[in-house]
Formats: structure tokens, sequence, C-alpha cells
């Protein structure tokens, strides 16, 4: 390594193409990155192609403007500054004629720095801030606080080491998490437990010492049965319920209605094995859980993430070592105080869309989080991912004015006709606009229907601080190894200079003091008597000492300042106060007359390598390595069908239907399916009706985000359990190019 980079300053930056975000060594020479550092993740694919990434010739280099009808793929390079000031003027103009609320801003999966979007937002004065946060952790993080007064943070992987069992639900780290997945190697080395709850083989039920093979969208029932069997057993830490938990005797009525035998008949999961998880997970002590998308996406998730949340209290595992580690802030200026929410007016406060999904809205934030910050002192998390209009709902509004109109969107770091549920209707929303202002890296599905598309900076251009916004006191930073400049070869920004610029030229410069990012972090570190040079030298920041059942001393931050198995926010917001079990809304059981044309179970989107979401299909090697996008059927079933391993095969929902190929997975359940999310084909033309190939294999033509489907509580959309039919493609199927 060292004689390859010979001569290269070195930079200590923070990779952001996935989730870990590693700290890299960056070699730089004249301006140039030459490679980075090995990743400390096993099986990165990413780091050995740092360079061929980073300077891939279809990256973003110049401000673009559409000079052609929307959609059409005809651009015109700008300035940044004519980028500015024109987007500007449009925004006020469309601010003067509908409101504030008429302007959307749009959030990914927290690639970038999320609270300036939202300083923005509320200094413009639209409450319309929305994006994943809904499905991608912002609702788990939501259920914890409400009923445990903070989130047991997700990525503590250190915990691990004192775990004696682990249930993974929904959750599979070997290509998501592969930190975790280490972890949980470890763990089990040492005799840990590890069980796994998903429908699909996985890394993960490959390496558990239980797979529960759960019917899709039925994990409320599984744990409701799991903490029945704990009950019925007085196998639960009588002196922890007791003390700190409020409802029990609600609880284990509602309970007697998920014996065994019945969830078992429901979640199809054999009932010994029910009676088996329980109890490893309540004897092999401290246990602790991890739930991840299969949960989260899944229709009625508030109630999955409900008995996620008060099992572990159930068993006493709360804030203990190696359980549900309670872990508190940080001590530095938090992203939500940057946030700004009490400059947006009380009057466009109450015009979020979505306000009636009750967690969500700012009443349901502001309640959950002031009982947080009673005992803590501080918030766990901030508003831009548990606080948000309605995706589906701000999509309605573009396309049809319902309940107004939303006329302009702001889009960074996120691809929204890939990754957002039901995108025919998305794209009608978005060829609606009227103003449409993407901030990428490069040209997208979605950035294809932009006014303007402007180029972000990448991680190795960006100096970044981070803290899992702020639900652990842990601390990470990085720092920019290359220009972000290279005159003649590309003029980028950074996303808080994308923000800053935009917003001084809307009136807001006194609330954009710091001129770059840097100045913003010493601002922020100052309580702590740090400053970004130095964070970036010792790489993170970690308490010394770390204080378990701290609630021992403070109670919980929960109304009742206990674990509240009966809410009283959900009491207090008109739901079901304790959890229950419902039916996804198309499923075989709920939905048999569609089952009928569609008798298949769709789940979506489980993770692999070496692609993150809908990134890095531009990347020539991985795309040799794994050329098309792939769903997973029985041998079984597809034999039904004719289908054989790596046919073409079409998958239809009510919604629509799209082609992938098919591989055999013998342990699947034979009414499932599952398809791969986030394909779109850069290398097919980029106007329409191509859009790169959208339409072609992208699993959000099938998805659904039907209002009535929405979980009620929290807002969040049904991505994985919907009915689906597949049958065999014909060639003329195939767009050349991927034949
Ligand atoms: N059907 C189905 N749909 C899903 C899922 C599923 O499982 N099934 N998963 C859902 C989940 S959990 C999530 S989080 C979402 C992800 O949804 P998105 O966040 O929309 O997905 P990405 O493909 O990561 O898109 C991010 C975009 O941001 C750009 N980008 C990356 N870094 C930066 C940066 O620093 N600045 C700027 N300006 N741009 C940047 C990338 O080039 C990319 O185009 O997808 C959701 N959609
Ligand atoms: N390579 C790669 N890594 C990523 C990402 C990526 O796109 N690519 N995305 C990142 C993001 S934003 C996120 S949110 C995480 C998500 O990472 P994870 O939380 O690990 O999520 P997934 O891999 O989407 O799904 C986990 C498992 O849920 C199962 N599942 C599906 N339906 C159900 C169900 O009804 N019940 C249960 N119990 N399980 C079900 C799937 O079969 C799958 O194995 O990954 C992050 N890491
Ligand atoms: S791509 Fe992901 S695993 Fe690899 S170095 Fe970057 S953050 Fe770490
Ligand atoms: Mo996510």
């Amino acid at each position: 390594m060292k004689e390859k980079y010979e001569g290269a300053e070195v930079k200590r930056s923070m990779c952001f193409w996935c989730k870990p975000r590693c700290l890299l060594n960056v070699y730089v020479k004249d301006g140039r990155l030459l490679g980075v550092s090995k990743s400390p993740i096993a099986g990165c694919p990413r780091w050995k192609r740092a360079a061929e990434i980073f300077y891939h010739p279809a990256r973003l280099r110049y401000p673009l403007k559409r000079v052609g009808e929307r959609g059409e793929g005809r651009w015109k390079r700008i300035t940044w500054d004519q980028a500015f000031d024109e987007i500007a003027k449009r925004l006020s103009k469309i601010r003067d004629r509908y409101g504030a609320e008429a302007l959307a801003v749009e959030h990914g999966t927290s690639r970038t720095y999320e609270e300036f979007r939202y300083r923005f937002a509320n200094l413009f004065g639209t409450p319309n801030n929305f994006g994943q946060g809904h499905i991608c952790h912002g609702n788990s993080a939501v259920v914890a606080c409400m009923v445990l007064g903070w989130w047991p943070y997700w990525m503590n992987v250190e915990k691990l080491e004192k775990t004696r069992c682990v249930l993974m639900i929904g959750r599979n780290p070997g290509p998501s998490h592969q930190t975790i997945r280490d972890g949980l190697k470890k763990a089990r080395k040492r005799g840990a437990k590890v069980i796994a709850v998903d429908p699909r083989p996985s890394e993960i039920t490959k390496e558990s010492d239980l797979w529960l093979r759960i019917r899709p969208g039925t994990d409320a029932a599984l744990l409701l049965g799991m903490m029945n069997v704990i009950v019925e057993e007085d196998l639960y830490d009588k002196e922890f319920v007791e003390k700190w938990t409020y409802g029990f005797d609600k609880l284990r009525e509602r309970l007697k209605e998920y014996p065994p035998s019945k969830v078992s008949e429901i979640t199809r999961v054999p009932e010994e094995q029910i009676v088996k998880a329980a109890r490893i997970y309540a004897t092999e002590k401290p246990s602790c859980a991890m739930e991840g998308m299969g949960v989260a996406h899944q229709p009625n998730s508030l109630n999955a993430l409900l008995c996620r949340y008060l099992l572990p209290a159930l068993v006493g595992c709360i804030d203990v070592e190696g359980g549900e580690e309670l872990m508190g802030p940080a001590p530095f200026i938090t992203e939500h105080e940057v946030e700004l929410p009490d400059a947006l007016p009380e009057e466009q406060k109450k015009k979020m869309i979505g306000s009636h999904f009750r967690l969500f809205s700012r009443e349901g934030y502001e309640y959950i989080q002031r009982n947080v910050e009673r005992v803590w002192g501080k918030r766990c998390d901030f508003q831009g991912a548990m606080c948000l209009a309605s995706a589906p709902l701000v999509f309605r509004a573009m396309a049809y004015g319902d309940p107004y109109p939303v006329k302009a969107l702001i889009g960074v770091a996120c691809n929204p006709m890939v990754t957002m549920p039901n995108v025919r209707l998305v794209y009608r929303a978005l060829k609606n606009l009227e103003l449409y202002v993407v901030v990428d890296k490069f040209m997208t599905p979605s950035a294809e229907l932009a006014d303007y598309v402007l180029p972000a900076a990448d991680w190795p251009e960006r100096d970044f601080m981070f803290n899992y916004h702020n639900t652990t006191p842990l601390i990470i930073a990085g720092e920019a190894a290359v220009p972000k400049v290279m005159p003649g070869e590309y003029d980028r920004r950074d996303d808080y200079e994308f923000w800053r610029g935009l917003g001084i030229r809307l009136g807001q410069k006194e609330y954009w003091p710091w001129e770059n990012v840097r100045e913003y972090y010493n601002w922020r570190l100052k309580p702590m008597g740090l400053t970004f040079e130095e964070l970036v030298k010792m790489g993170k920041w970690f308490p010394e000492k770390r204080e378990f059942r701290k609630y021992e001393k403070t109670g919980f931050g929960t109304p009742t300042g206990k674990v509240e198995f009966y809410s009283t926010v959900l009491e207090k917001f008109g739901y079901d106060p304790l959890p229950k079990y419902e039916e996804p809304p198309e499923s075989p059981v709920s939905a048999s007359e569609i089952a009928k044309e569609y008798p298949y179970i769709l789940i979506t989107g489980a993770r692999f390598l070496p692609y993150f979401h809908s990134e890095f299909r531009q990347v020539e090697a991985f795309r040799k390595l794994y050329p098309y996008p792939v769903c997973e059927i029985h041998p079984e079933t597809a034999k039904k069908h004719g289908i054989e391993e790596g046919d073409w095969v079409w998958i239809e929902t009510k919604r629509g239907r799209i082609i992938q190929r098919c591989r055999y997975v013998e342990d699947l359940d034979p009414d499932v399916v599952h398809a791969q999310h986030g394909w779109w084909f850069p290398e097919l033309p980029g106007e329409e009706p191509w859009l790169h190939g959208v339409w072609i294999s992208n699993v959000n033509v099938l998805t659904d985000d039907d209002p009535d489907h929405i979980d009620k509580a929290l807002g969040s959309w049904p991505l994985r359990t919907m009915l689906c039919k597949i049958y065999k493609a014909e060639k003329s199927a195939i767009p050349i190019p991927l034949s």
C-alpha cells in the first residue's frame, strides 16, 4: 500500500458509500484521490475501487439546467450562481402564489447533512419535509422513544460481546451491516445463541441456532406469542416488571389472545419453535433484539415494533450491559438544535401533510421527545427523521393538488423514482411540478425529470461529523481529502453549501453564519472543548465511563417514568394502547379475492452486495459481477410456471409488472417471492420513456402506497407483504442491451 501511494498526502475521511461510515485513509497527490486504505469491514466491495467510483465518467461535474421539455434529456451547463439565483427567484414566486407549504423537501437514507434541510425548510416556511424516515429506522426510533424513553442505539456492536442471546427480527446484516454480522459470529463462538426471524434463508438464518421461517408481515403475532409463553411459563422478570413497567396486567390480558397454537396458525412457524425461541430468549440473559427492515417495512409496523421494544422489558433486559443499552446523548450542540424548529410559524406547522399519522406529527414528536428530554436533558434523534410529512400524501398533493397544491420539490440525496413506493404515482407527481431541483452525485431516473440537477460533493470532498443523529454519545469525524473544484474538470459543492447558498438568496443570511461546514462543526463541538481538527485526529469520541440502569435514579423518559406496556402516548393520541396483531391489508387471508389471481406473497428489497439501494449500477466492475436484478422463487413454485433458474420472469401485482431473473431458493416458503429493489440501468437512455430503464425491473412499480394501507399511527408504508403472480417473460420483453 505504502509504495503504491508513495509521496501521497494522507487524509482521514469518513466513507459514506454504505452504512458503517468507516474512517479511511485517503491517499492524495496534486489534489487527486489515488486510493484509500483497506476497509475495516471484511467483504467491503468498494474501497478497492474508490478511485474508479470517485472519478467515474458519469459523475455530475457542473450544475445543469433543463432546456427541453421535462424528461426530454436536454441540458445546459450553468454556473452555481446562476442556479442559486434562478432557483431562489422561482421559489419566491411559488411561495407568493401558493404559500410556502407549496415547497416540499425530500431526503433519502441519511447520506449527507440532514439537519440543514430542516433548517432551510423551517426558515422558508414549509412544514413539508419528507423522505425515508417513516420506514427507515425513524419508525423504530419513534416507537422505542415512546415506550422506553430512548432508542437503544441500533449499530451497537460492542454489546454483542456481552450478550447471551440475540433475536434478529427481519434483519440480515450479512449484506447490510457487516460489522454486526461479525459481532454475531464472535458472540456465537463465545456460546451466545442467535435466533433469526425471516421468511427467507439469509446469511444470518444460516448462522443462527434457530431460524423461524415466518409468514411475511406476521411478526407482531409471533412476538405476542413469545410474550405469551414467557408470561404463562413464569419466565418474566417479576421485579423489573413490578417496579419499572406500566400496564402489565392489561398486557397480560391481551397476551391471552395469542397462545402459541393460534400464533403458529397465523405465522406458519411451528408451535414448538415459538415456545423454544421464547424460552431461550427469556433464560439466556442478557438477551437483546435487533430488528431490521423486514419489520420496519411491513404493514402495521407499529405493532411489530411495539412488541419488539416491549419484549425485552418482560425479561428485564432494558439498559443492562449486553441487553437493550440506552446510551443517551452526546454533550455537544445537537442536530435538533440546528434545525430551528421554532422558526416555523404555528399556522405553517399545522399544514404539514399527513399530520393525522399522529406519532410522526409535530404534536406527537414534541410530546414523545419532551418526555425523553426530561430524563436525558436532550432529545433522542432529530426531527429530520421522526417528524415528517407523509411521502405518499405529499406525492398526491403534487399530482392532484389535494389537500393543497405542492408545486416545488428539492430532493437532496434521494432517488424517489426508484426507492419510493408506487412509482407510477411518484412519476405523475414529479411531472406535475413547476420546479424540481435535484442535488446528487449522478444522473438518476429522478434527476432526469428535474429542472436543475446540481453536482454534490462526495465523501472524499467533504468534512463530516456523525453521531447517528444523537441516538448515541458516540461521535465520529472525517475530513475532506480532495478539493470540490478542479478548474476545467468539475465544480461541485457539498450539501451544506447548497442549502446555505440557496438560503442566503432567500433572505436567510443571518441564519447561515458559518462559511463552511468545518466552522459549523467547530461551533457545535465548542461545549465539549474540542475542535473538529482534534476530533478528526481522534477519529471518534466516546464517554470514558458508561452508566447502566440510569433509570433507577431518573426513571424512564416516558410520561409515566416507566416502560409502558400500556402506552399512555398511544392512548392520548387515540390509538389502541396495547400491542396487537392485524392481518396485512393485502394478504392471502385478508384479500382472498385478490389472492385468486395473485397467489404469492411478495417481499422486496432484502439487501445484497455490491450495491447500495439504487447506487453503483454505473460501476462496470460491479455490473460484470452482478449484471441483473434477481428474484428468489422456490424451485417447485417456479417449475409450476415453467420457469427455469436464470429465466427472466414477470412479477405482477395489482399496481403493475416488472421483469427480474429467477434464482431458485430451496428453503424459501413456496408461497413467497422475493424481488430485489434499487434496479435501473444507467446505460439505457435517460430521456422518456426510458428514464434509464426505470420501468423495467424497479420493484417499486409493484409496491403499495394506498393511504388506507399506511400504518395509522406511524404513517409507514408497506414495502413488504403484498400479493403477486409470476410468469415467464417472453423474449421480446427483455430490452436488447440486457438480453
Ligand atoms: N421496495 C423497496 N423499496 C425500498 C426499500 C426496500 O427494502 N424495498 N428500502 C427503503 C429504504 S430502507 C431506504 S433507506 C430507501 C433509500 O432510498 P434513497 O435514499 O432514495 O436511495 P439511494 O439509492 O441510496 O439514493 C440516494 C441518492 O443520493 C445520492 N447521494 C449519495 N450521497 C450523496 C450526498 O452526499 N449528497 C447528495 N446530494 N447526494 C448523494 C446517490 O447518488 C443516490 O442517487 O429506499 C427504500 N425503498
Ligand atoms: N448492500 C447494502 N447494504 C445496505 C443497504 C443497501 O441497499 N445495500 N441499505 C441500507 C439501509 S438504508 C438499510 S435500512 C439497511 C437494511 O438492512 P436490514 O435491516 O438488514 O434489511 P433487509 O436486508 O432489507 O431485510 C432484512 C431481512 O428481512 C426479511 N424480511 C422480509 N419480509 C419480512 C417479514 O415480514 N418479517 C421478517 N421477520 N423478515 C422479513 C428479508 O428476507 C431480509 O432477509 O441496510 C443498509 N445497508
Ligand atoms: S463502502 Fe461501506 S463498508 Fe466499505 S469502506 Fe465505505 S462505509 Fe465502510
Ligand atoms: Mo433504509
